[in-house]
């Protein structure tokens, strides 16, 4: 592959010899090209575009003449005729053959040319000798021998052109000139860049071309660049798919040049009973379909683009995604020069190199295109990752392929994680991590879980919440009896607060009530909703875990009575709940009160019901888990290879809801990794199920007196008033 820091010109500070050798070699490279090709091989010209080979051997040596040579004072010019015969477009040098007329010069004759070449030669390698005295001298003369590396594949280019003009398809060469090397392995795929404010074009000592600079600031939005190049079996698809009759797919001056030149594929292609062939140096050869196309014009280029749903990069995007990643992409410098979606005009700051040279770049920056990377025609160490080419839109002799771009979607910023989302984050790989894994099901509470919650209240299967709220309201007098004035309510996974209102509506004089919940918006929505209702009562909501209680707010000078409702008790474990009470008695002070309510053991049946519901709101419930765990921690767990499942574990009086694995699968949270087997499951909670005695332990053990237990009617609940 092309090595960009093996260009021509670590040469100023390389010795008098290393630059002799350079030109040498340079030099040596186009006569090379012109061997074995005959006198009338080199004389002609294939159309207006191209040049005879003899044109090209002739010109890049009167750049040397007219750019370095002639500037010595008392000059004798080698033949004072071909300063006007091989002037390519250099107004301030007087007159010359238009390009046209190139083919037209039989004279000089080739030999004469060779002669001429020599002649330049020899005057320019005693130049070398005696050394360069300027800067700019120094530049034009490297610069005269990167325009003669540009020239040589100029060469093939024009060379190729002729050899199509035949019937014949002659072959120039027995093997195609690959001097950038052979062609790589496709990878595959695109890479995503950033983008951003990113810098462009050449800075630095070594050698560019003026357009190649200033470096300059240039925004981009991020985007992606495939890995490989668009290649002719593809072309071969698009063309099948009606690629060159669709005006849709193409740019209003593209679909006007197809139309005007007949296109219905890429320049030297033609289909006959064997497929595509094209035009290549060893003459005409089956189109591989696993080669880059090459020949195709910007026109051509952007059609394919708009058929293959993406689009061109813009130059900056070429150059920025190969200064950051060059190791991804295949072919870059030695295939064929790729098209970009961007006009060539000069960058900001841009200025001509001085003197008759500044006519070499900046004339042409109106109505054409840059392409980047290089050919496998292009002199190894010529091209970089900045060098900007660039033809006509409608121009596709030239070594011309693609290489597809595609916007790519804006990643949200990322978010400072909050403490909530990193400790759901370390439980859930904590749990998954266990042999039989499970998390807490205070997880399943976001938003959309409380509201699953609440649906599940309202399930003609799920008895607890009707249960104990018809309990309460009977209860509600002899409850609140004992509250006395200006009590605070504390009530632990208020939720919704909906049984509130029955104890708020038995006890108005009531001071405060603190709701806390670990779900926000749950909270919130209801602590509103209650201050609306009950206007003298103080709310003070507080979000958090109630296993981890702080210091409860100083509101209200009467007692403080806690009110646990739901048998949300049945989902701590045992252990977890002794702690809870305990620290709750001490939380609520001297003279508190608790309200319990727990569910009660009863029938498997009624039991398995309530929790594997006929509607499934319970297993979507269950499955919120997972699409929490995608959404907040970027997990990539799949909804549907998970089913729902709920058990009555009668040991241990519970029901437990389980997520199976429907097959095996590993999932992602990060970087961590975790592997399920067909049929394993993620334990999501515990619905522990009570008798008035296990109550009565689970109290004591935590330091309170059961002072009243009351259970309802079938389907059974409890409420208990701890003192
Ligand atoms: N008390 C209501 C809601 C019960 S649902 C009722 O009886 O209908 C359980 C509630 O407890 C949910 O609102 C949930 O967000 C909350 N919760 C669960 N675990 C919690 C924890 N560790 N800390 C605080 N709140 C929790
Ligand atoms: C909140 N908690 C008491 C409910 C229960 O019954 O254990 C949560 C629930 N899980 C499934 N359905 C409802």
């Amino acid at each position: 592959m092309h090595d960009p820091a093996r260009t021509l010109v670590a040469q100023s500070a390389a010795s008098e010899f290393d630059l002799l050798e350079r030109y040498r070699a340079v030099r040596s490279a186009m006569p090379a090209l012109a061997r074995g090709l005959s006198s009338e091989d080199l004389a002609a010209q294939a159309m207006p575009d191209a040049s005879p080979g003899k044109w090209h051997l002739a010109h890049t040596s009167w750049f040397f003449e007219a750019m370095i040579l002639a500037a010595e004072d008392d000059y004798r010019p080698v033949d004072p005729r071909l300063q006007t015969l091989f002037n390519s477009y250099y107004e301030s040098l007087g007159q010359r053959v238009e390009r046209h007329e190139r083919g037209l010069m039989t004279r000089p004759c080739l030999d004469e040319v060779l002669a001429y070449r020599a002649e330049i030669d020899r005057r320019m390698e005693a130049r070398i000798a005696a050394g360069f005295d300027t800067k700019l001298e120094h530049y034009l003369f490297v610069l005269g021998m990167h325009h003669d590396q540009q020239h040589q594949e100029l060469f093939l280019m024009d060379l190729l052109a002729l050899m199509a003009c035949s019937p014949l398809d002659p072959a120039a060469y027995a093997e195609e000139p690959r001097p950038a090397g052979t062609r790589q392995q496709e990878r595959g795929g695109a890479t995503r860049f950033e983008g951003g404010l990113v810098e462009i074009g050449h800075g630095g000592d070594d050698f560019a071309f003026d357009n190649e600079g200033p470096r300059h600031k240039v925004w981009l939005e991020p985007f992606h660049l495939d890995h490989d190049l668009v290649t002719n079996g593809q072309w071969i698809e698009f063309i099948a798919d009606g690629g060159y009759s669709r005006p849709e797919l193409w740019l209003a001056d593209g679909w006007a040049t197809v139309k005007a030149e007949g296109w219905t594929s890429p320049l030297y292609w033609r289909e006959g009973d064997n497929g595509w062939t094209t035009m290549s140096l060893t003459g005409r050869i089956p189109v591989n379909p696993a080669a880059p196309v090459r020949h195709v014009s910007a026109w051509e280029a952007e059609a394919f683009a708009a058929w293959a749903g993406k689009r061109l990069p813009t130059e900056a995007e070429w150059e920025s995604a190969v200064a950051t990643a060059p190791a991804v992409f295949s072919n870059l410098f030695n295939e064929v020069w790729q098209h970009t979606s961007s006009t060539y005009a000069p960058y900001p700051g841009f200025k001509p190199t001085e003197g008759t040279a500044s006519e070499y770049n900046g004339k042409f920056m109106a109505s054409q295109r840059v392409m980047r990377g290089g050919s496998f025609a292009t002199p190894s160490g010529h091209a970089r990752r900045t060098y900007r080419n660039f033809f006509h839109p409608h121009q596709r002799w030239a070594f011309l392929g693609l290489r597809l771009a595609s916007d790519a979607p804006v990643m949200s910023k990322p978010r400072i994680e909050s403490v909530e989302t990193a400790r759901f984050r370390a439980e859930l790989i904590a749990g998954l991590s266990r042999p039989q894994k499970a998390v807490s099901p205070k997880w399943f509470y976001d938003t959309a879980g409380s509201e699953l919650f609440e649906d599940i209240t309202r399930l003609p299967e799920y008895y607890p919440t009707r249960q104990e709220a018809a309990l309460l309201r009977e209860l509600a007098g002899d409850l609140t009896a004992g509250f006395g004035d200006d009590a605070v309510l504390v009530e632990f996974g208020s939720g919704a607060s909906e049984k509130t209102r029955i104890l708020l509506d038995a006890a108005p004089s009531l001071g405060a009530y603190v709701p806390i919940d670990i779900s926000p918006d749950a909270l919130n929505a209801a602590a509103a909703s209650i201050a609306e209702a009950y206007p003298r009562l103080q709310v003070a909501p507080m979000v958090g875990d109630f296993l981890n209680l702080p210091p409860l707010p100083e509101l209200g000078r009467g007692r403080r009575i806690g009110f646990f409702p739901g048998s949300t008790i049945g989902n701590l474990e045992p252990d977890q709940a002794a702690a809870f009470l305990a620290n709750a008695r001490e939380r609520l002070g001297p003279n508190a009160l608790f309200i319990l309510g727990v569910d009660l053991v009863k029938d498997d049946a009624t039991l398995l019901a309530a929790y594997d519901d006929a509607q499934g709101v319970t297993a979507a419930f269950n499955k919120n888990l997972l699409v929490r765990a995608n959404r907040e921690l970027g997990a990539d767990l799949d909804l549907g290879a998970f089913a729902h499942e709920a058990r009555w574990n009668g040991e241990a009086s519970r029901i437990e809801m389980h997520l199976r694995a429907e097959r095996d699968m590993t999932v992602h949270i990060g970087s961590q990794v975790f592997a399920f087997e067909a049929g394993e499951t993620i334990h999501t909670e515990s619905s522990r199920k009570f008798t008035q005695s296990s109550v009565a332990a689970m109290a004591e053990a935590a330091g309170w007196r059961v002072a009243e237990f009351r259970a309802g009617p079938a389907p059974s609940v409890a409420l208990a008033v701890l003192a």
